[in-house]
């Protein structure tokens, strides 16, 4: 099968906790190969682009707030299925009924501040790697 690509975000609380590096070992370790990365500060436009599924939803403004709090680190990883590798390595979105082993059941507690962001589809992945590497 040919690599796929999808957008890995670490967010603004696992930047802020310490745990870029622990994050980015596990997924090299699993397989998936970094092939772009760099730390920046997600400003409300592209917040707003990025999110704009879930602008009807009532959580929206608190997703905008905080992953524009502070800076994040964006990677484009490629590898076989990557999608959905990155997706079961994540856990599920609920930090506190997420299952040991997985990133967002190790280190997370409430479902806002839940550490990392992964593109759910391949079409997902499309859309918001051009968002974020053109
Ligand atoms: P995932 O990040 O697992 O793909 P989505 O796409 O359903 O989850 O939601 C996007 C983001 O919205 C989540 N990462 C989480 O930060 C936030 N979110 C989702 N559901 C809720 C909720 N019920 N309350 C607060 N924030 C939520």
């Amino acid at each position: 099968m040919a690599d796929a690509s999808t957008l890995l975000i670490i967010k603004p609380d696992a930047v802020r906790r310490g745990l870029v590096g622990e994050v980015l070992r596990r997924v090299e370790a699993k397989g998936l190969r970094i092939a772009a990365m760099r730390m920046t500060t997600i400003d409300r436009d592209l917040a707003e682009r990025h999110y704009e599924e879930h602008r009807e939803k009532p959580f929206f403004e608190d997703l905008v707030a905080f992953i524009t709090s502070g800076p994040v680190v964006v990677a484009r990883l490629e590898g076989e299925r990557a999608v959905e590798v990155l997706r079961t390595m994540m856990g599920p979105t609920d930090p506190a009924t997420a299952p040991p082993g997985t990133i967002r059941g190790d280190f997370g507690l409430r479902i806002t501040e839940n550490l990392v962001h992964g593109s759910d589809s391949p079409a997902s992945a499309e859309r918001e790697l051009a968002l974020f590497f053109g």
